[in-house]
């Protein structure tokens, strides 16, 4: 199995997911180790995989990667809304021709791939409305970052069916978890609170995610590996549209012995999406799929085994701490 992307957050977490609970694979990463990889993610296994320092807009290298494995799953993408307001350039560059160049190769070596996207390149709902992002529901992105996973999924649905290559598609909510970089909403707030500093919040926090441990996402990836119908689409999310941001840093202050109003309103992010709903009703019935970490009760679990992931390994967030920041401070955030 080629894992593009294994050194980032989703990544890393299907790499540890896959030796622990798949082992008849044999794993090779390929990461260009940006400022959101990091290879301490894969440090106690690193001798268990074979891991690659490389770009996957890097064609040749791609195509003798892909040649030599069975399955392509491609997590490697610029992540960030944020950053992609600052600066789009690498988001079209890693997530355009990045999986431009999988495809190529996917399609000369006649290779199985997994695509991994996003609930963003739906657009969003509004905060009322009661209907959840489906298979079948329009693209309408908003973003930089949104807009160039939207064309990457386009690219893998036109190479599915001009070119018959063996692929699927997933598209999950927002993540949390072990890993995730502190730029990202919830280790910001945990890694602030351990800083002593006040959890920022964008606007008024209206705004719904419908939150999945990576754990999570990780098991359904598997599964559609596994079972999944060559050509389809599957949505991942755990049914989490209930909670708006707001409600998620008064329940980290909470659990990290705050008060739940010990957080300030910080600038809004521009073009900001209001609401993510994701209907999952086609993983879990054709396929048989069940998150673990179930709704509020469920985030509550996984937040608070975040927060401990967090206090107890700060010598992985502490060095980027002050430089992310100083980032955000720029923007009034
Ligand atoms: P991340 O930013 O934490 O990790 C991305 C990884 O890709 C990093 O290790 C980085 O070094 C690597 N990378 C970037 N550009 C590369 C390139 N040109 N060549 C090789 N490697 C490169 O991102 P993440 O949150 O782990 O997201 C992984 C995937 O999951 C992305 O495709 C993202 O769109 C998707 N996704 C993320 C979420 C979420 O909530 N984080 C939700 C749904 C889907
Ligand atoms: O400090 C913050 N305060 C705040 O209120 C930050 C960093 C974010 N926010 C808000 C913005 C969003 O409404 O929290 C929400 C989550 O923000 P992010 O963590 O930046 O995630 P989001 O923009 O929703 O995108 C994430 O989920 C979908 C991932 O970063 C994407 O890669 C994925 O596709």
């Amino acid at each position: 199995m080629l894992v593009t992307g294994g050194a980032g957050f989703i990544g890393a977490n299907f790499v540890h997911y896959t030796l622990n609970h798949k082992p008849e694979f044999e794993v090779t990463v390929i990461d260009k180790l940006t400022y959101a990889g990091n290879p301490d993610n894969l440090k106690s296994i690193l001798d268990r995989v074979n891991f690659v320092t490389g770009d996957i807009c890097d064609r040749e290298l791609m195509d003798k990667l892909v040649a030599e494995t069975d399955i392509v799953v491609h997590f490697a993408a610029e992540s960030h809304n944020d950053n992609s307001l600052r600066n789009p350039w690498p988001f079209v560059e890693t997530n355009i021709i990045g999986t431009y160049n999988i495809l190529e190769a996917v399609r000369k070596h006649d290779k199985r791939l997994h695509h991994i996207s996003t609930d963003e390149v739906f657009g969003d709902l509004e905060l009322d409305d009661p209907n959840r992002f489906t298979e079948e529901t329009p693209y309408n992105p908003s973003s930089p970052y949104s807009s160039t996973k939207a064309g990457s999924d386009h690219l893998v649905r036109a190479w599915i069916r001009s070119f018959g290559i063996k692929a699927t598609i997933s598209n999950c909510s927002n993540n949390y978890g072990p890993y995730q970089h502190i730029e990202k909403f919830i280790p910001r707030q945990i890694t602030n609170i351990l800083s002593d500093i006040k959890p920022k919040l964008y606007g008024t926090g209206e705004q719904v995610r419908d939150w999945i441990h990576v754990d999570d996402h990780n098991s359904a990836v598997h599964l559609i590996i596994e079972k999944g119908k060559l050509g389809d689409t599957y949505i991942i999310g755990a049914d989490n549209d209930h909670v708006n941001n707001k409600a998620v840093i008064e329940l980290i202050c909470e659990l990290m012995g705050k008060g739940a109003d010990w957080y300030e309103h910080v600038n809004d992010r521009p073009g900001h999406d209001m609401r993510y709903a994701m209907n999952s009703t086609k993983l879990r019935t054709e396929l048989g799929w069940q998150p673990q970490y179930t709704d509020q009760g469920g985030m509550r679990e996984g937040l608070q085994a975040t927060i401990d992931w967090y206090s107890e390994n700060d010598e992985w967030w502490q060095a980027e701490k002050a430089k992310v920041e100083a980032k955000y401070a720029e923007q009034g955030q």
